[in-house]
């Protein structure tokens, strides 16, 4: 009987801090209220919302009225082939996504080649249009960049949209100036006409005959194009690495 008597005591010591935990379920304002005078600093009980002295803890940004930054899209991707006309803008949407309070922001981008706007605003459960452009004038490969957007009253801030712009190298095979997507003895000749005779530039561009991609399109390359071509010499270089 003293045994059976020691565990319903411990059971009962058990058990009542769980009960009440339980009851909190209905503490009004969905906030949790903490007991500061408990021995047990690091693990602070739940009370009665009615004892004592209490601290309240929101339990979430829209309890405590708080604005977080969201975006309709998390990247936005620019593509184009060197030289090429710059591709069209695009956006994405900005909007407070906790639907309280008013979101104060402002707009920045990190890359010299990016551009958005607007720059600042405020916004409530209204969606605000942020339109992004992309200069292309860029070498070839790909340049990530961000937009930025800060706030002084958000939980989340700031936050950011990745952008990356892609430009792609206009020239498929260094050395197949003549455009049929091989390298041939018609290459040569036809490389030749240019460089001696004043005859049409390579296709799609010059530096597709630049075989030695030392910049300049010349004897030199009509020399190594015939080394590879007609003696099996070296390769011609890739032209996209100096666009
Ligand atoms: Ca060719
Ligand atoms: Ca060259």
């Amino acid at each position: 009987m003293r045994m059976s008597a020691q565990i319903t005591a411990v059971a009962s010591a058990v058990a009542l801090p769980v009960v009440a935990f339980l009851c909190l379920c209905g503490v009004p304002g969905n906030a949790v209220a903490l007991d500061l005078h408990s021995r047990d600093h690091d693990s602070p009980k739940p009370i009665d919302p009615g004892q004592g002295e209490r601290a309240v803890v929101p339990a979430s940004p829209q309890a405590a009225g708080l604005p977080r930054i969201g975006f309709s899209d998390s990247t936005l991707v620019f593509e184009t082939v060197r030289g090429a006309s710059s591709p069209p803008g695009q956006g994405f949407d900005l909007l407070n996504t906790s639907d309280v309070g008013t979101l104060n922001w402002t707009l920045e981008v990190d890359r010299f080649f990016l551009a958005a706007g607007p720059l600042s605003g405020s916004s409530n459960n209204t969606r605000v249009s942020v339109w992004v452009i992309a200069s292309t004038d860029l070498l070839v490969g790909v340049h990530p960049a961000h937009v930025i957007v800060s706030s002084s009253n958000a939980v989340n801030s700031p936050e950011t949209v990745f952008v990356q712009v892609r430009i792609l190298c206009p020239i498929p095979l260094t050395g197949d100036v003549t455009g049929d997507g091989a390298v041939s003895q018609s290459d040569i000749v036809y490389l030749v006409n240019h460089v001696l005779k004043a005859g049409p530039a390579p296709v799609p561009l010059k530096e597709a005959g630049d075989v030695n991609c030392d910049r300049n399109v010349g004897l030199a390359d009509v020399i190594f194009l015939v080394n590879y071509v007609l003696k099996g010499g070296a390769a011609p270089c890739d032209a996209c690495i100096l666009l």
